[in-house]
């Protein structure tokens, strides 16, 4: 019997025992017992004066029940309440996170355990060449392939563990250092929208994705340009993994002609080939990447749809509605949940009954994959592209277990909701492009000067990148009736922001 049970029979007893009437007969919430109480629930002192007057029962039969209850909220709700206001610690969990059934319990670590089974990544080079477990003793070439045991393990919800993705992956040398030099240039831009925002070149909104870099990485070099890929709007890496210049990037975030979307579109709205945005209201891109997969699947074009989404906009009843109608159409999609932890300043287990967000599709097969291991990442996409369109098994819902280092925006110092030392934390063990370089060196695929000589490489890239995107003008004012309507399809004028202000096609 657990400590709930044992209430509730001790409830039941005194009930049997001394049936009085008024608020006093009831058994005692176990928060009225404890010296802190509950936020959620009126405190002692604060019962209505009339409880005093009201006939109480024998306490004797009391006794064990307030022991109960008290036991139940140490050991229960204090922890939990204490949790809703501390950084979590990273409990070591392993195999008990392989969930063949939905879970329906609530802990708000689960992805936090995600991170803790993934090696430290701060271990220095030299250490981790000592202890590989792998050798690679052929000379380094672009074409030499190596299968690298991954570092993290993926939480699987109705997938079978063997017909899951792989413990390792294989991976010719370019595709390896490519996916380092990406995360870095990556990097490089954001660092740089970062300090153009800060000298108000860039205005109104911008969402940086500096920590959160292995995802759109790890998933762009799983697929082809032929897949597709919508996003909310921290897209500035999507936007680049899928074509973008840093130039275009940076030009679209000033407002200047040579943007990814001619300077219309800003922060939140880039697109680019088979890349649907880039969207400003949260979930709204996710049942769009159901239709895009449907397309997919109608015009028989053997791809898939990765829609994705933040923690923050998990809850929402149209990600369900998106589920269920993959799921009954067999739609070659994988919605896919970028769990950075925080939905602006509010912590995803504070938003989320369960934050569980791989189970959530109910019936559709979930993994949980840890979002700063690009080649976790990796390994994911290729699994599940292969499950959606070879094998036709239709939707999966994903989960990115990750972490954004700035804060939501730039007008958030991101530092009011979280410590700085949770920051740090995660900067210095789970750092993605860290991480990667830790087993560039440890396989040999480059030597440090090597990496050294891409990262100042990428430095130089960015810096002409925002030359070049200063340089460019302002669209033409033309360019405000243009793009709105596909074009043959338009309307014989338009109507601009005042009655006589009308534009003619
Ligand atoms: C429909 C809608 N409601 C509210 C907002 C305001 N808003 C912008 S971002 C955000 C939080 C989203 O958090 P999350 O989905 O976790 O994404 P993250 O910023 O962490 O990448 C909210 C509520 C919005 N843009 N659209
Ligand atoms: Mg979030």
């Amino acid at each position: 019997m657990n400590l709930w049970q044992r209430f509730r029979a001790a409830a039941a007893k005194v009930a049997a025992t001394k049936p009085t009437a008024g608020v006093a007969t009831k058994p005692p919430a176990p928060h009225l017992t404890s010296s802190s109480p509950s936020p959620s629930a009126p405190s002692a002192a604060s019962q209505p004066a009339t409880v005093a007057a009201v006939e109480r029962p024998d306490p004797t039969p009391l006794a064990p029940l307030a022991a109960i209850a008290t036991e139940i909220d140490q050991t229960q709700v204090q922890p939990l309440a204490a949790r809703l206001h501390e950084p979590q610690e990273l409990p070591t969990t392993r195999d008990a996170n392989v969930n063949l059934t939905c879970p329906n319990t609530h802990t708000d670590t689960e992805s936090a355990t995600m991170f803790a089974r993934t090696s430290t990544l701060a271990a220095p080079a030299a250490a981790l060449r000592a202890s590989r477990t792998f050798a690679t003793t052929v000379p380094r070439a672009a074409g030499q392939e190596y299968t690298i045991p991954l570092k993290s393990t993926f939480d699987l919800h109705l997938i079978d563990p063997e017909q899951g993705p792989k413990s390792s992956v294989t991976i010719s040398q370019s595709a390896l250092m490519q996916m380092y030099k990406d995360m870095v240039l990556m990097r490089r831009m954001e660092t740089a929208a970062d300090a153009l925002y800060k000298q108000k070149m860039i205005r109104g909104f911008c969402h940086l994705n500096i920590g959160q870099e292995a995802v759109s990485v790890g998933i762009e070099h799983a697929l082809t340009k032929d897949d597709a890929i919508i996003t909310a709007y921290r897209c500035h890496g999507f936007a680049m993994m899928r074509g973008g210049s840093v130039m275009s990037i940076l030009a679209e975030l000033m407002g200047r002609k040579d943007g990814i979307t001619k300077g219309k579109g800003g922060s939140m709205h880039m697109f680019s080939h088979n890349f649907y945005g880039g969207n400003g209201i949260v979930g709204a891109q996710v049942p769009v990447g159901a239709g895009i997969a449907f397309a997919q699947q109608y015009l028989a074009h053997k791809n898939c749809t990765i829609s994705l989404y933040g923690d923050g906009a998990a809850n929402q009843g149209q990600i369900f509605e998106a589920y269920n109608m993959a799921k009954l159409w067999n739609l070659p999609v994988i919605f896919a949940c970028e769990n950075n932890r925080y939905g602006m300043g509010t912590a995803a287990h504070r938003a989320a009954a369960s934050t569980n967000y791989f189970t959530r599709g109910d019936f559709v097969p979930g993994v949980r994959i840890n979002g700063m291991d690009v080649l976790a990442v990796y390994e994911a996409t290729r699994w599940g592209k292969e499950y959606t369109v070879e094998k036709n098994a239709g939707p999966l819902v994903y989960e990115f277990a990750t972490y954004r280092y700035g804060g939501h925006s730039m007008s958030d110092p991101g530092t009011t909701y979280r410590t700085r030392e949770e920051i740090q934390h995660m900067r210095s063990t789970r750092d993605p492009i860290m991480g990667l370089k830790n087993v560039v060196l440890e396989v040999e695929a480059a030597t440090e000067a090597e990496l050294k000589a891409i990262d100042k490489e990428a430095k130089e890239a960015v810096d002409k990148a925002v030359e070049e995107a200063k340089a460019s003008p302002e669209p033409a004012m033309e360019e405000l009736w243009t793009e709105i309507y596909v074009k043959g399809s338009e309307v014989p004028s338009l109507r601009g922001l005042t009655a006589d202000e009308v534009h003619r096609f």
